[in-house]
């Protein structure tokens, strides 16, 4: 089978480290990509960069879909444009938010989220509401590393084991959960200091979307999630229009 991992920002340094994560548990008939879009925020830290991310994510759908795709993976951990990506894609299409609180909710009652800024920390909250996870989510806590940090200091990862640390305590929880596709190379180190099951989102949506895929299961067509009607885009979005993936050419070339 053939899967799409999407890394949201256009750092291909953070895309390698994605990769790494996403084929240490790909099967032995995966055929995996890791892809960087060539529009979009060198990394993701905002709404604003989360929002100006979602046409790179959709070029490297609409692209993927003509490539014969046959599941995708949005490794970022603010899910950006997940919900245009499901109207977009044949196959299945996960977040590694979505997968990552999913997973720590079969592996203990409570998680907390540690993540990069602590701006981050209301997406979140707010996606955990929305994946059903927001009673098994005891907190959520900001590290004060910017993203592209985590590829430059090699010290981040102490400051990821303390806070994780400080949010077992005062949570209660059973579990982390990493919050930014840059903390995947951590897990296993932050899970040998905590004792705990400590979960990077972009192994388990790669697990998960390989699994939907061996089940033969793929986004319901039958409303909400269904093809977008074809219609105009102007300025720099024109080459969006006609989002009918006959042909289309997502984003300008
Ligand atoms: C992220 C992430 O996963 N990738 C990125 O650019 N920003 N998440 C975060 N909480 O900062």
């Amino acid at each position: 089978m053939h899967i799409r991992v999407i890394n949201p920002n256009t750092t291909v340094a953070m895309t390698e480290k994605i990769e790494l994560s996403a084929r240490a548990v790909a099967g032995p008939g995966t055929r995996l990509d890791a892809v960087t879009p060539a529009l979009g925020p060198a990394s993701i830290e905002s709404h604003y960069d989360e929002a100006l991310s979602v046409p790179g994510i959709l070029t490297e759908v609409a692209a993927g879909e003509r490539a014969g795709v046959e599941g995708y993976v949005i490794a970022c951990f603010g899910d950006p444009g997940l919900d245009a990506a499901r109207e977009l894609a044949s196959g299945p299409v996960v977040g590694i938010a979505e997968a990552a609180m999913h997973a720590a909710m079969l592996l203990g009652r409570g998680f907390s989220v540690v993540t990069t800024l602590d701006r981050t920390r209301g997406r979140a909250w707010e996606l955990a509401a929305r994946y059903g996870a927001g009673r098994a989510c005891r907190g959520v806590y900001g590290c004060a590393i910017p993203v592209l940090e985590l590829e430059t200091d090699p010290d981040t990862v102490e400051r990821v084991i303390a806070v994780g640390r400080a949010a077992l305590e005062r949570d209660d929880s059973d579990v982390i959960v990493l919050g930014c596709a840059g903390m995947a190379d951590l897990c296993a180190r932050v899970s040998a200091e905590l004792g705990v099951p400590v979960v990077d989102g972009v192994a388990a949506a790669t697990v998960f979307v390989q699994s939907l895929v061996t089940l033969g299961l793929r986004t319901s067509p039958r409303t909400e999630y269904a093809t977008p009607p074809p219609k105009n885009y102007t300025g720099l979005l024109a080459g969006f229009t006609r989002p009918d993936l006959a042909g289309w050419s997502a984003g300008p070339d």
